[in-house]
């Protein structure tokens, strides 16, 4: 049988096996007693820089010794085996990257990215924790910052496009630990059921998209590779290393 055409969108959750705290838990509200809701903003940056900057150093410092779990894993391994496969994430942890997908399309950005308030300057760098902090840019001395999307910021035009075009496209979407409250990235699911595709979840909790798919309720670390291999054995594909 012809595997399906397959688009994923990733969240939070599918990292919290990987003890990376998810956004909206309890333990994701930890640091410093600060909502992350409330950090990840522009207003918060304009406010209090260095506050951001001290959020974001702990997150770095903290998936510096993060691994990929097995949900990662199986993704990886969809994008090695499938013809026709898009991961599209809204993780900045890089955890995909580490599993080993290639085609991943990064609609917040990188944690581990940063770029100028004032001038073109961009780098990338896995130092933590950061020194000095806050970052300074070596072109022009003014702040650097995440680079990284926060609430009403734009996203890049061109990734969101690609990633829209991803869902219409999709005859299956795989939707694997996001709570579905944060536009645009909540609505590429709802393309692909327009379109007359499925949606398969993967989540502890039902979440406003669940009315409309068919949710695997569990860890998505042990419901997606489960999910995965049934399918890789019903479309006769191998698995990668053998
Ligand atoms: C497990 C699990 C396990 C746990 N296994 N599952 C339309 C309607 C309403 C509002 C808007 C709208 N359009 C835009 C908005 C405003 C806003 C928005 O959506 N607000 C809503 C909250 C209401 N959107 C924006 O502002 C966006 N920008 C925009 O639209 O700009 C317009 C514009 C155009 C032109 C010019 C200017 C502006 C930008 C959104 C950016 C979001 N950024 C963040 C921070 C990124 C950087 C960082 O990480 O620090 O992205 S916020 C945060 O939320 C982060 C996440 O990627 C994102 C989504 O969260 P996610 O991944 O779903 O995590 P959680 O914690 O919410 O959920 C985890 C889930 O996992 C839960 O369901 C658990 O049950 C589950 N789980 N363990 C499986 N083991
Ligand atoms: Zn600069």
């Amino acid at each position: 049988m012809t595997p399906p055409r397959i688009a994923v969108l990733t969240g939070a959750g599918i990292s919290a096996g990987s003890g990376v705290p998810t956004f909206r838990d309890a333990e994701g509200s930890l640091w410093r007693q600060y909502n992350p809701q409330e950090l990840a903003t522009p207003q918060a940056f304009r406010r209090d820089p260095a506050l951001v900057w001290e959020f974001y150093d702990w997150r770095r410092q903290r998936l510096a010794d993060s691994q990929p779990n097995a949900a990662h894993l199986a993704l990886a391994e969809m994008d090695a085996l499938l013809p026709e496969f898009t991961l599209v994430t809204q993780n900045i942890d890089g955890l995909h990257a580490l599993a080993g997908s290639k085609r991943a399309l990064y609609l917040h950005g990188d944690i581990w990215a940063m770029r100028c308030t004032r001038c073109d300057h961009k780098e990338r760098n896995r130092q933590t924790p950061l020194d000095p902090l806050p970052p300074i840019c070596p072109q022009c001395g003014r702040l650097l910052r995440p680079d990284v999307v926060w609430f009403g910021e734009a996203l890049n035009p061109a990734v969101l496009y690609h990633a829209w075009d991803v869902f219409e496209q999709a005859e299956l979407a795989l939707v694997v630990g996001t709570s579905a409250v944060v536009y645009p990235a909540a609505q590429l699911p709802l393309l692909t059921l327009q379109n007359l595709g499925s949606v398969l979840e993967f989540n502890t909790m039902r979440t406003p998209l669940s009315e409309a798919a068919t949710t695997f309720l569990g860890p998505c670390e042990e419901t997606l590779p489960r999910w995965w291999a049934e399918k890789r054995a019903e479309w006769g594909l191998h698995q990668s290393g053998q």
